[in-house]
Order: C-alpha cells, then sequence, then structure tokens
C-alpha cells in the first residue's frame, strides 16, 4: 500500500482560520467593517514607517498580518472542553496557558489553543481563547442542576466531526478530502443559533444568575462570540471607529502606547443584541462582540513581573475601575507608571526583560569570533522582538466585563483551580514562557551554525 499523504495541521488551520472569519463576517457584518478599517490603517502604518515593514518583512510577519485573527468561546463541561483540545489538535493547535477570570468575577477559567513552533505560527497564527463555566460557582442548587441537566443533552459536535477527530487520532493525520470535509464539520460547533434550547423565563433566571451562564447554557453549542484582527496602530483604529458607525469600548486594556510595543493592547466594540427564539417566545440575547488588538514583544518572568507591578500600581492610583468616565486619568497613569519600562529594544534585550529573534546578516562573513554582544555590535547578527502570542489575565476580564454590560468587579471566594481545569481538558496546558524561550534558543542554534561557531551567548 502506498504511505498516504496527509494535510499539514497548519493548513488545515489556516483554512478553518479563513472559512470562520468568512462565516463570521456574514453573521456579524460589523466584524467586516472592522476588518476593513484595520487593513486601511496597516496599510497607512506601513507607508509611513519603511522601518516598522521591513522588520515586520524580516520575522515573516508581513506575511501573516492580514489573517492574523484570534477568537473565543466558552463551553460547558468538561467533556465539551476535552473534545476541543482534540478538534484542536487536528488543526495544530494545543492549550497554552491557564487563565483564572473568577477573581474578576466573571465564573470561568481559561485556556488558549495555538500554535507553538515559530514556523507553525508564520503559517496561521490563528488562536481561540477558550472558557470553560465553572458551574460549581452557582450558588442556587435548583439553577446549578437546571444548567447541568441542559448541558448534558447537548451535543456541540457533529458525527462526522467526531468521526474525523477519531480518523486523524488513529491515522496519525487527514487526507486532503477529510481535511476540507473536517473543517466544514468543525465550523457547525462555531456556528451561531438563533434557537435558544430554554424558555424564556429560564433564560432570565440564568441570566440573572450571570449573564455569561445564559449564553454557555442556553444555546445549542458554543457560538464563536469574537473574532479580533491584529492592527499595527490601535490607537489609530480605536480613534477612526466612531466614524465607522462603531462605537469602541472607554479604556484600551493592557500597556499605554508606546513607540517599542510590549505584550498586547486590546479594545472591542460593545455586544450586540440579537433576536432568539426561547422555547415558548422571542426574546434577546448579547453576546457577540467585535474587538481589535496590537500585539507587541513577548516578555521574559522579569519583564512580566515589571509590567505587572506597573499595571497594579497604575490601577490602584485610579479610583474605580477604568470606564467612560476616567478614561482619559487611566490613559494618563499609566503613560506615568509605565515610564519605569524601557522604551528601546537595545535596552529591554540588555536588561533580559524581552525574547528576541537572531537573524545573521545577509554581509556577514561565513566565519566570525565574538560574544553575541559583540556580533549584534558589528551589524554581523540583528534582533528582533518575538511577538507575544497569548492573552492577558487582566485584559480579558476587562474585555468579558464590557460586553457583559458590567462594571461591577466582584470577586469569587477563593480559589484558581488549575488542577481542576487540566482535569477537564484531559491534558496539561503547555507554559507561554517555555515556548517562547525555546524560540529564542533555536533562533540562536542556527546563527551559530550559519557563523561557525560552538555556540552563540
Ligand atoms: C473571552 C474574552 C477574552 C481576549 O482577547 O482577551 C478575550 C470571551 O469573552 O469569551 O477574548
Ligand atoms: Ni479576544
Amino acid at each position: 500500500m502506498p504511505t498516504p499523504t496527509f494535510t499539514s495541521p497548519d493548513l488545515i488551520r489556516a483554512r478553518f482560520s479563513g472559512a470562520m472569519s468568512a462565516m463570521y463576517k456574514q453573521e456579524v457584518p460589523l466584524y467586516g467593517a472592522l476588518l476593513a478599517l484595520v487593513e486601511e490603517v496597516n496599510q497607512v502604518v506601513m507607508n509611513a514607517s519603511p522601518a516598522l515593514a521591513e522588520s515586520l518583512r524580516r520575522t515573516g510577519e508581513i506575511q501573516r498580518l492580514d489573517q492574523e485573527r484570534h477568537g473565543a468561546i466558552r463551553v460547558g463541561t468538561a467533556e465539551e472542553l476535552a473534545t476541543l483540545r482534540r478538534l484542536f489538535a487536528v488543526m495544530g493547535m494545543q492549550p497554552v496557558g491557564y487563565y483564572d477570570l473568577t477573581t474578576a468575577g466573571v465564573p470561568v477559567h481559561s485556556t488558549a489553543f495555538r500554535a507553538v513552533h515559530e514556523t507553525s505560527l508564520q503559517v496561521s497564527p490563528f488562536r481561540v481563547f477558550t472558557s470553560l463555566l465553572r458551574l460549581e460557582l452557582i450558588e442556587d442548587v435548583a439553577l446549578r442542576e437546571l444548567a447541568a441537566s441542559l448541558l448534558s443533552r447537548r451535543d456541540i459536535f457533529t458525527p462526522q466531526a467526531r468521526m474525523l477527530i477519531e480518523r486523524f487520532e488513529s491515522q496519525g493525520g487527514l487526507s486532503d478530502d477529510d481535511a476540507e470535509d473536517f473543517i466544514q464539520q468543525a465550523l457547525e460547533t462555531f456556528r451561531w443559533h438563533h434557537h435558544a434550547t430554554v424558555s424564556a423565563e429560564q433564560y432570565q433566571q440564568l441570566h440573572d444568575q450571570h449573564r455569561l451562564i445564559a449564553d454557555v447554557v442556553a444555546f445549542k453549542g458554543p457560538h464563536i462570540n469574537h473574532l479580533t484582527p491584529r492592527t499595527l496602530d490601535i490607537d489609530q483604529v480605536q480613534a477612526l471607529m466612531p466614524a465607522k458607525g462603531i462605537t469602541p469600548k472607554a479604556v484600551i486594556e493592557g500597556p499605554p502606547p508606546r513607540r517599542q510595543p510590549i505584550l498586547l493592547r486590546q479594545t472591542s466594540f460593545k455586544a450586540l443584541q440579537e433576536n432568539v427564539a426561547f422555547t415558548d417566545g422571542q426574546g434577546r440575547h448579547t453576546a457577540r462582540f467585535g474587538e481589535i488588538e496590537q500585539r507587541g514583544a513577548a516578555l521574559t518572568p522579569k519583564g512580566r513581573a515589571l509590567y505587572d507591578r506597573l499595571l497594579d500600581t497604575s490601577r490602584e492610583a485610579l479610583s474605580g475601575v477604568p470606564a467612560e468616565g476616567n478614561a482619559e486619568q487611566y490613559m494618563q497613569l499609566l503613560s506615568a507608571h509605565f515610564s519605569a519600562f524601557p522604551d528601546d529594544l537595545a535596552q529591554m534585550r540588555e536588561q533580559g526583560l524581552a525574547y528576541f529573534r537572531y537573524f545573521v546578516s545577509d554581509d556577514a562573513p561565513a566565519s566570525v569570533q565574538g560574544s553575541l554582544a559583540e556580533l549584534l555590535g558589528a551589524g554581523h547578527v540583528r534582533c528582533e522582538p518575538l511577538v507575544y502570542e497569548d492573552f492577558l489575565p487582566v485584559s480579558a476580564a476587562g474585555i468579558f466585563q464590557s460586553n457583559l454590560g458590567d462594571s461591577t468587579q466582584i470577586g469569587y471566594e477563593g480559589q484558581s483551580n488549575r488542577v481542576d481545569f487540566e482535569a477537564a481538558l484531559g491534558a496539561q496546558v503547555l507554559d507561554d514562557l517555555a515556548l517562547y524561550a525555546e524560540t529564542e534558543r533555536r533562533s540562536l542554534e542556527q546563527c551559530a551554525v550559519r557563523l561557525g561557531l560552538a555556540v552563540l551567548a
């Protein structure tokens, strides 16, 4: 028998991401408007800054820019989460990181499914922020039982999707035809359902407990609730949104504007009020929204600790949570506090605050001597910061809250519970910092080989 040729998981992911974007554009036309605006601004930024365009070319980022997006879904049971893990594995996506949102008053914990190797990320950086509802946090016993019974009665995967996941696992891959079929079948899980599975009264009860609970429990599936394109200038897009009929949330989450962007800045537009059919009549549900993000350098543990400290002190200095009324004051506080974070790549590198990728310059000699610092100084080696591929818990909570129309921040008692999350997932989540460190190390090894050095440090 000839050996079967399988479609690369990276290509399945790239195609799935494109199919999802097309579906969401149809479902939420405002997402299409946002995409067009982001593309327009990205083009203006690249034209105005040849240095940035050159750095995007050198890292290959430029090819992934216009197809770059992340989405988010919320599921209700361990079985749903574990099956999603297997579904995402078909597309070369693995769970990275653990995010506990209960401290911010959102009864979920989460991970991000994404590709982990730099070559895969370059083909498609598509990521899905995936949250599991923590039913145990619903205090009302009858309501908790209602939620559990609704969840136990639904299957969010098509039988054909389940079959193709199993085939992928047993064969070690999917043929082109199967991959195409898989993409269509997997898409069904993320589709919007106009029909709710509950009565109007049950919906109200779930909703009154927490709006998120109604969103997770009252429908046939975990509809994709947003898709987020990557912009090169989030302040610009935020400023231009109103003119396009899009109302952004009050503040951009994450670090303040900088010459050298770090981590992740995000803003979203308010969730839409959509008509839904309950089992006994018409109603409305608010869940789906649009978001944009600007990604910057991935930070080392030292850099991240500094970021967390500066964010905390900025927020402590603000009276209340960032909102409409104090948005300007918050941005000023952020900028003032973050002046303690070097805004210069050489300093960020020398102080060990960010991860980098190293490249040998085209005109470097075939063999050289020297330390990394010396070779960088001589221009034989260049570096670019690694892009942050993950999420930020405080920012994610802000995005959740703005879309749940909820400005209260009362945390649930207790208890980050990574062990329970991983038991539900059926696997451990990967450590994002280890992934960045490995990418950096691989790039140094490649440079050493090219320059005829045993090591480069
Ligand atoms: C997820 C919100 C978090 C982000 O970009 O931080 C998120 C959700 O609303 O389900 O997507
Ligand atoms: Ni998001």
